[in-house]
C-alpha cells in the first residue's frame, strides 16, 4: 500500500530549526518535522499547512517545496511518498500538543541519533538549501538496507 504524506520544517529568523518530539503513534520517540497523511479532497499543500497547524498551532504564510522521498517499509508492506517543505514565514508560537513536543535547535546541533535513520543522508542537502529526491528501503524501522538520493 502506498500513502502520500507531508513533512515540513519551520525556520526562525535566528536560523534555528523547529523539530517535534513525536509523543505517540507512528515514529513515537523520534524528533522529526511536522506532517502527516494527505486526506481525501485535500492538496498536498493544504495537508502540509493543516498538519503544521494541528501539531504546533503555527500558521504558515508560505511553504516552499524541497523534495520527495520514498520510504519502503518492507516489514509492513507499506510505501510512503513524503513531500518535504520549508516554512520561513509563519504566524504564532509553537505549542506542545498531545501528539508532539516542539523545540528549536541550532542546525549544527540536531539530535540525529533520535531522528529517523535516513535523516543523516538527506538533512545535509536540506540544510544546504538543495532540493532532493530519493528512496530508502527499510527492513525494520531502525534499519536501512538500500538507498538512493540525488539533488534535483
Ligand atoms: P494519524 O495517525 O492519522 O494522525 P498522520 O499524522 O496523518 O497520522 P503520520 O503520523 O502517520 O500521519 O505521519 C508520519 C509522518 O512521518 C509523515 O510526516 C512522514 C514522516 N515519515 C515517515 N517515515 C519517515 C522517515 N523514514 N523519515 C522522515 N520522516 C518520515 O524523515
Amino acid at each position: 500500500m502506498k500513502k502520500i504524506l507531508t513533512l515540513c520544517f519551520v525556520h526562525d529568523t535566528d536560523g534555528r530549526i523547529l523539530l517535534g518530539l513525536k509523543k505517540r503513534g507512528f515514529g513515537a520517540g523520534r524528533w522529526t518535522g511536522f506532517g502527516g497523511k494527505v486526506e481525501a479532497g485535500e492538496t498536498i499543500e493544504d495537508a502540509t499547512r493543516r498538519e503544521l497547524s494541528e501539531e504546533t498551532g503555527i500558521t504558515a504564510h508560505e511553504i516552499v517545496p524541497r523534495g520527495i522521498l520514498h520510504f519502503v517499509y518492507r516489514h509492513t508492506d507499506t510505501t510512503m511518498e513524503v513531500h518535504y517543505f520549508s516554512v520561513y514565514a509563519y504566524e504564532g508560537e509553537p505549542q506542545e500538543t498531545e501528539e508532539v513536543k516542539p523545540q528549536w535547535f541550532a542546525p549544527d546541533a540536531l539530535p540525529l541519533e533520535q531522528m529517523w535513520p535516513d535523516d543523516k543522508y538527506w538533512m545535509p542537502l536540506y540544510l544546504a538549501g538543495k532540493s532532493f529526491e530519493g528512496e530508502f528501503i527499510f527492513s525494520d524501522y531502525d534499519t536501512i538496507v538500500e538507498h538512493s538520493l540525488r539533488e534535483v
